[in-house]
Parts: structure tokens; sequence; C-alpha cells
């Protein structure tokens, strides 16, 4: 019996459209249609991570009436299964003629020519593209797809970039901030809400002064008006009797993992390198309050982070290590190990020997002291997540304070009007 043609088309189908209707019915003209989906983990090498999770989309692709077969496409580099499936076409829209993919399209056109394949080109959809819809899926972004987002981060991505927010303004220009590095889209993937520039911004220390709810009332309209994830930094937790209504609020408003230190007593930034009257959690009473959000929280997807200050207390690697093990066994899924070290050696050296461990969960670190050490570096050193935890806030402070001093010293606007954004461009800001 003669064997049907059979044609591949790669996708990524995060929000199925006409677009992609369009390339499979062309596709089905020329024979069997052989779905190439991409993972998630190769989408978010390049882009953005899709909104919807690869088990979603393939249960949507599986659904299409023309689609005879998927294949998880676990690479932008198509070689490995171009060899093995050896398709007789190759669908593809021409917008890879230029940009990111053009060496992809190469490397594709020799091997289908190796094996007697034909490259077909249709024209690019124009105006309709998951991207474009996806700018406004805001207005559909409901807290637990939003909460889950950064557990599929941490699935796809080789390390999960995050940044301090600490108003709506600054969380829009970390949403729409991206540029091209190397053929790839760079992007901050989370938001970290800081106690530090929380309170700064309110013109409080960063002792509790400023309580939960008025923390909550700020993220709600920082939630509001974005759409990446959010890690809350939640000192140490508060009283346990509190901790179920914490969470239940973060939950409701979305946010995506709980980050608690092992603190007690007065509460001081870590990074004040008087550490007097702040004395670290005993693990039994810590691991309870890991314990109660575990059973409190609705989703799982709703991450809870524990953030080990033995460094920071003078305390050293095992008693680093013995907490994270136990912190681990209660639930976390996270862990922060903290530093004030001006190197990275110290969290580098607990990660060694963590990343071995049976108990080895996610590691977090916050390299504000340590400002050297690149992402590179925290990924070779088996690190998931990098909080820049005040810097939006750091940047802010002295522009303002300058603007302030030229005025005062010049004792008119126009020395500054060069430096500063001009009235229509704030005006345009927010569309
Ligand atoms: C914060 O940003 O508030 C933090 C991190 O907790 S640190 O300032 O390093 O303690
Ligand atoms: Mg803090």
């Amino acid at each position: 019996m003669k064997k049907n043609k059979t044609i591949y088309v790669p996708l990524a189908v995060d929000i199925l459209h006409t677009g992609h209707l369009n390339i499979i019915n062309k596709a089905k003209k020329y024979g069997d249609v052989v779905i190439g989906l991409l993972s998630d983990k190769a989408i978010a090498e390049y882009k953005s991570l899709p909104s919807l999770g690869y088990n979603e989309r393939l249960n949507i692709v599986k659904n299409l009436k023309n689609v005879k077969k998927i294949i998880k496409q676990e690479t932008w580099d198509y070689s490995k299964v171009l060899e093995k499936l050896k398709p007789d076409y190759f669908i593809h829209g021409d917008d890879w003629k230029v940009g990111i993919q053009k060496k992809t399209r190469e490397k594709v056109k020799k091997i289908l020519e190796k094996n007697n394949g034909k490259l077909i080109e249709v024209p690019y959809t124009k105006n309709i593209s998951s991207s474009s819809i996806k700018s406004s899926l805001i207005n559909y972004l409901t807290p637990p797809s939003r909460t889950s987002i950064l557990n599929r981060l941490i699935q796809s991505k080789r390390i999960v970039r995050v940044i301090e927010s600490h108003s709506p303004l600054s969380g829009l220009i970390i949403e729409n901030l991206k540029f091209e590095n190397k053929k790839k889209i760079e992007q901050f993937d989370a938001m970290w809400s800081s106690s530090l520039t929380d309170s700064s911004i309110k013109g409080k220390p960063d002792n509790q002064s400023l309580d939960f709810s008025s923390r909550f009332n700020g993220l709600g309209d920082l939630m509001d008006v974005t759409t990446k994830p959010l890690i809350f930094d939640a000192d140490n937790g508060g009283r346990l009797e509190h901790i179920p209504f914490t969470v239940r609020t973060l939950e409701r408003l979305g946010v995506s993992a709980i980050m608690m230190e092992d603190k007690v007593g007065l509460k001081k930034n870590s990074l004040f390198s008087d550490q007097s009257g702040a004395t670290q959690d005993s693990i039994k009473s810590f691991c309870k309050k890991i314990d109660l959000i575990k059973k409190t929280r609705n989703s799982k997807d709703f991450l809870i982070g524990a953030r080990i200050e033995s460094f920071i207390l003078g305390k050293g690697l095992n008693d680093g290590l013995k907490r994270a093990k136990a912190y681990s066994e209660a639930g976390a899924d996270l862990i922060l190990i903290h530093s004030k070290a001006k190197t990275s050696k110290e969290i580098f050296s607990f990660a060694k020997i963590f990343k071995k461990t049976k108990q080895y969960k996610p590691l977090v670190s916050v390299p504000s002291t340590y400002s050297k050490t690149s992402e590179k570096d925290l990924i070779r050193n088996g690190f998931k997540i990098v909080i820049y935890a005040n810097h939006m806030l750091r940047a802010a402070y002295p522009a303002m304070k300058n603007a302030a001093e030229t005025i005062l010293k010049n004792q008119r606007s126009f020395e500054l009007e060069k430096k500063i954004s001009s009235v229509k461009d704030v005006i345009n800001l927010i569309k």
C-alpha cells in the first residue's frame, strides 16, 4: 500500500487563531499533517512563556480535524525530528526568512534537500498573532491563572529573572521592557514586592511599621495594571494566627509566592550590618508556619518560599543546610539562601551541597551585595530564581533628588528639561 505523504508543521499555538488554521488547512492539501508542538521550555527560550501550558495546547491541537499526529518539539532546532520523521514537506510562515529563525531555516532546508523533502512557505497572516492577542490578555487574566505562571516559568526557564516593583508605574516599566540580545528576547519574568522598598516609598523604616494591610492595598493597584507573576516578601510571615488570612489575600490578588524569612524579634533589614535584636527562629517553629501555609493555600501553584538567614546572622553553612533540609521537608517549594557578602562564595558553597540532597528545591538568590555575580554564574551554580530586590527604587530616588536640587539651584526648571521625560511622554505613558 502506498504510504501517505507527510507534512511537518511546527507551531506554538498559544492562542489558537485563524493564522494557525490557515497554515493547517493549507498543509492538509499536501498530505497527513504532523504538528510539531513547541514545548513551554522551547518557547520560553526565545519568547514569553505561552499563556496556556503544553498540555492545554496539546488538547486544543489534538481536537483540530485536519491534524493527524502531534510530536512534542522540545527545541527550536528541528533537525532531530526531521531526520527521524523524514517528512515529504515542511511548512512554515514566511516571516522566518528574517530575524531570530533565519539560521534555523537554512538548516531545515539542508536536511529536507538531503531527504527529498520540500519546504513550503506561506505568507504570514497579517494583523493576527498570539502576541497581538496577548497584549490585551490583561483583561482575561484571572488570579489563579496568574498565580500559576511562576511555577511554569520555573519549569521552563534556565533562570527566572525577578525585579522589585514598588508602584504600578514601576510595574508597567517591568511589564513592557524587552530587548533583543543575540536573537533572544530578554525581559523580566516576575516582580518582587519588597518590604524594604514598600516601606521606603511610604517614608517608613523596613521594620514592619508599614503593616500588611497597607502593603496589600498597594499590591492590588500593581496587580491591576500588570500581568507578570509576583513574589511577596512577607518578612517573617507575621503571627501564626494571621497567616491564613495573609495567604487568602495574596491568592485572591493573584500573587504567585510568599517569601518568608526565618527570623524573630525586632525586624531588621537583612542588609543592615547591625543585626542585634534579630534572632533566628527555631526550626520547629518556622516549619509550623510553612505547614500552616501549605494547609491553607488554595492552590499548590501558590508557592511557599523559605528564606534562610543563617549567613546573615553569622551561623554559617551547616546551620543553613540543616534548615534548608527541614524547611523543604515541611513543604517549602523554594529555598532562598540570603547573604550580604561581597561575593557569591558562601551561597555557591551552600548550593553545591544542597543541590545533591534529596530535599533539593529550586534555589533563589538575591544578589544585592554580590552584584558582580552574573545570571550565568547563578545558573552554573544551581540557582533557579534571581531577585533584583531594590533596584527600581534605588534608581528612582537619586533621579528625583537630582531634579529637585537642579530646580532649587537654578530657581527655574530649564536646566533640568533635557534630563527628564517631557510632559507629552508622561501623558503618553499610560495608553
Ligand atoms: C527586601 O527587599 O525587603 C528584602 C531583601 O527582604 S533584603 O533587603 O536583602 O533583606
Ligand atoms: Mg524584606
